[in-house]
């Protein structure tokens, strides 16, 4: 039955992890995935998540199925901290939410109701985008293609091309925005752009769909973070959004996130959060409580939740401080280049310009693992390695 079944490819960015551990130098970096370091380049578990860890494992609570749209606490937080405790929407009861299994699942249990509910439908992606949204997308059956988004000439937003693009899309299409931290690019439009954009996307009658991965890591803040989606609502639009807990809360392998829609009628989120359930069934039943239950410890207790808050900017600060180092050594190597965008971008990563040939010199000669498209996770970088991957990048770009 098997015999004719083809290898697939590794995926471009966890690929880049299954090569890094089969290095035996002891100079190899790791800025392949977007993972939080230490500065000791170990994996982070927040000091608040193992002290709700403590009170769960006091409480003893059982391991009974969780409800199909998951553990009620959690979704009364995580729209919450998508849309501010004070939301009128919520209030009335205009969204629907249902945890998934982290930001992967959600967008996928998203676009597995646009293919059911929305048939036909294109969804609009940036150029470039998270390499999964494309793979996500098609596996539900759903058509995709890009709208313009990032300008090499100018290392940022090619903001008009971008306008463009949404509005060349026929009335009422699906557009894929980053709620923060533009993954690969760490370019975000501003408050003035993403002002125009819910009022384009208003115009054309297109629905928003944002993946929102990075809440509180950006800019330290998980309000300033939620500023376009809750902008977008404040506006009166329409839209679907996923969340994951991945990044801001270190939960990576707890699989926490949600899949939630934004919309005008209390009646038709009842609808749309029946038939999130009913795909959630038919793909896994229902989601894993740990991790659920972390969000919800923390989010629900003052000082906890004050907690997370400092140690996320003690997380994105560590991030904005080897920005600055690289950048910093890069200047000094190589003053004849304009650097800038280096601290300009935000988020996790850098994405450096450099060619596939430039990424393969970084990696064969110098050990640093990256994806292709010169995207470099700044969470794997210490402070300690910051001159080090500066001498690699001049190198590769001068050889
Ligand atoms: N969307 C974007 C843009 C991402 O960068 C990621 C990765 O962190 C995700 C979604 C989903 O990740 P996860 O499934 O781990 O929450
Ligand atoms: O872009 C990244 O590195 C993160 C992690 O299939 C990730 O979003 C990468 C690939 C993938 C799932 C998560």
């Amino acid at each position: 039955f098997m015999e004719g079944t083809e290898q697939a490819p590794p995926d471009p960015i966890l690929g880049v992890s299954d090569a890094f551990k089969a290095s035996t130098s002891p100079d190899k970096l790791n800025l392949g995935v977007g993972a939080y370091r230490t500065e000791e380049l170990q994996p982070y578990v927040l000091e608040v998540v193992k002290k709700a860890e403590a009170i769960m494992m006091e409480k003893a609570e059982n391991k009974e199925y969780l409800p199909i749209d998951g553990l009620p606490a959690f979704k009364k937080c995580t729209a919450e901290l998508l849309l501010g405790a004070d939301s009128s929407i919520i209030a009335e009861n205009k969204i629907a939410t249902l945890q998934s299994l982290s930001g992967t699942g959600s967008l996928r249990i998203g676009a597995a109701y646009i293919n059911a509910w929305l048939p036909g439908k294109t969804v609009y992606l940036s150029n470039p985008t998270w390499g999964n949204h494309k793979n996500i997308f098609a596996d539900a059956g759903v058509e995709w293609k890009m709208y313009r988004y990032f300008d090499p000439e100018t290392v940022g937003l090619d903001f008009a091309g971008m306008m463009e693009d949404i509005k060349g899309a026929p009335d009422g299409s699906i557009i894929v925005l980053h709620g923060c931290a533009h993954n690969p690019t760490g370019v975000d439009p501003t408050k003035e752009q993403w002002e125009e954009i819910a009022s384009l996307c208003q115009e054309k009658g297109h629905l928003p769909f944002f993946d929102v991965a990075y809440q509180g890591f950006a800019s330290g803040s998980l309000e300033e973070d939620a500023f376009a989606p809750r902008m977008f609502a404040e506006k009166g639009l329409e839209f679907l959004c996923s969340q994951s807990y991945s990044k801001n809360l270190g939960l990576y392998g707890e699989r926490v996130g949600a899949i939630n829609a934004v919309v005008n009628d209390a009646a038709v989120a009842t609808r749309v959060a029946s038939q999130m359930k009913r795909q959630a069934r038919a793909m896994y039943s229902n989601p894993p409580v740990h991790g659920a239950r972390i969000v919800s410890e923390v989010v629900g207790d003052e000082d906890m939740f004050n907690e997370w808050k400092a140690e996320m900017e003690m997380m994105s600060g560590r991030i904005k401080s080897v920005r600055g180092k690289l950048y910093d050594y890069l200047c000094e190597k190589m003053p004849e280049k304009d650097w800038s965008f280096v601290t300009r971008q935000i988020g996790m990563f850098s994405f450096t310009g450099l060619t596939p040939a430039q990424v393969e010199n970084m990696t064969n000669k110098w050990e640093v693992y990256m994806t292709k498209d010169g995207r470099i996770s700044l969470a794997g970088l210490s402070a300690a390695k910051a001159e080090y991957l500066a001498d690699a990048i001049v190198d590769s770009i001068k050889n």
